[in-house]
């Protein structure tokens, strides 16, 4: 195919609820969609870097610069253009794999639309519905984590994966498993920790945790190697693991006994493919990583998750975990569980009135 033009476009959509980790707080999504325009239809793709590079050094004003600027022109001179080919047409600009995961999921949505395959087929699915869980952020205080924490039971989540950070991680994780028994319980540091704090990331292992994940630096494989031979508490990575490549290289040199794989951390869904093929001949298990998407970014990860190595439940909550109306019709949790999208390409149709309403900024970028 041969893209016409590509829309670059901002919406503001506000959280049902603060979502607060060590890196920061948000209130409101900034995102950033992306819809290519083809021939043969459109598609659309989102952007999930955040408003402030704290999570890795992504954020919504450098990635919206670099697809106008720098990925949608090497695009747009492409004559013939395959999801297969986004990856080496964007090889040429260094980083911004967030930025480029957005292309590649709207080129999968035209394409795969144009033959009518649904992106789960596409990339080797093998169930309809996935289990939720639930990602809850930092909070005032323990009473309010208690209750946030049995909300989300309520609800039907069955695994929750808490932030944590020095200060902030024996007694929370303590109250939790007092108050609600034997739950799928699993920690996220984001890198908070210094590889001195072995002795305090031990006392996690009174708790029986499913991971603690990401403890140090995403450049800290030999620390966490370390680490996962010095506590019982298996040690999964998120940050560090940005390729095929580094993530062969966390699992062979022991880093990690579990990889979060969240494709647009990794530059897209064919190379998170790719990180899930190596880490399922390892026999390391992996889980679908989420950046608070929308319903199109959300249909994405629920594709990947139906793929036979994600055996773990994954930050795939409902739509309504974080937006009152989203831009899809809403992912509705059923007995714990999500359906992943069978119809063609991402299987979620986008509403055009809510888009409308949220967006702050429209640009067109089309060939000169
Ligand atoms: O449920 O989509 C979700 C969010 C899950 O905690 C979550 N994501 O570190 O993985 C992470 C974290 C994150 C979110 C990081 C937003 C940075 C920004």
């Amino acid at each position: 195919m041969r893209l016409s033009g590509v829309e670059l476009r901002r919406l503001r959509l506000p959280l049902v609820a603060p979502f607060r980790t060590g890196l920061g707080q948000t209130s409101v999504r900034d995102a950033l969609l992306v819809k290519i325009s083809t021939p043969d239809g459109e598609g659309w793709g989102e952007c999930t870097a955040m408003a402030e590079p704290t999570y890795t050094s992504e954020y919504v004003e450098g990635a919206h610069h670099v697809l106008r600027h720098h990925l949608v022109p090497r695009l747009l001179a492409q004559p013939h253009l395959t999801a297969e080919g986004v990856g080496p047409a964007l090889a040429a600009v260094k980083g911004h794999p967030m930025a480029k995961c957005a292309l590649e999921m709207a080129v999968l949505d035209a394409e795969l639309r144009a033959t009518a395959t649904s992106l789960a087929h596409h990339l080797g699915a093998v169930r309809d519905t996935v289990e939720a869980g639930v990602a809850v952020g930092l909070t005032a205080s323990l009473p309010e984590l208690l209750q946030t924490v049995g909300c989300f039971l309520e609800a039907g989540y069955r695994r929750v994966k808490l932030k944590v950070q020095p200060g902030w991680d024996v007694e929370p994780v303590r109250a939790v498993r007092e108050r609600f028994g034997d739950v799928a319980l699993h920690v996220d540091a984001n890198g908070a920790y210094r590889p001195g704090d072995t002795e305090q990331l031990r006392r996690l292992d009174a708790f029986s945790l499913m991971m603690i994940e990401q403890p140090f630096a995403a450049d800290e494989l030999t620390a966490h190697a370390d680490l996962a031979r010095q506590i019982r508490t298996p040690v999964c990575l998120d940050e560090s693991i940005t390729s095929a490549a580094s993530a062969g290289l966390a699992v062979a040199s022991g880093a990690a006994a579990i990889v979060n794989v969240k494709a647009p951390r990794m530059g897209g869904y064919l190379e998170a493919r790719r990180v899930h093929d190596l880490c399922r001949r390892a026999g390391v298990a992996v889980w679908c990583g989420g950046m608070l998407e929308t319903g199109v970014g959300r249909a994405a990860n629920l594709a990947l998750a139906a793929l036979p190595g994600f055996t773990l439940p994954g930050d795939l909550s409902a739509s309504d975990r974080y937006y009152r109306t989203d831009i899809t019709p809403p992912f509705v949790l059923h007995d714990g569980q999500l359906r992943v999208p069978d119809g063609p390409g991402l299987g979620v149709e986008v509403i055009d009135e809510v888009v409308e309403a949220c967006t702050t900024s429209v640009e067109h970028v089309g060939r000169d």
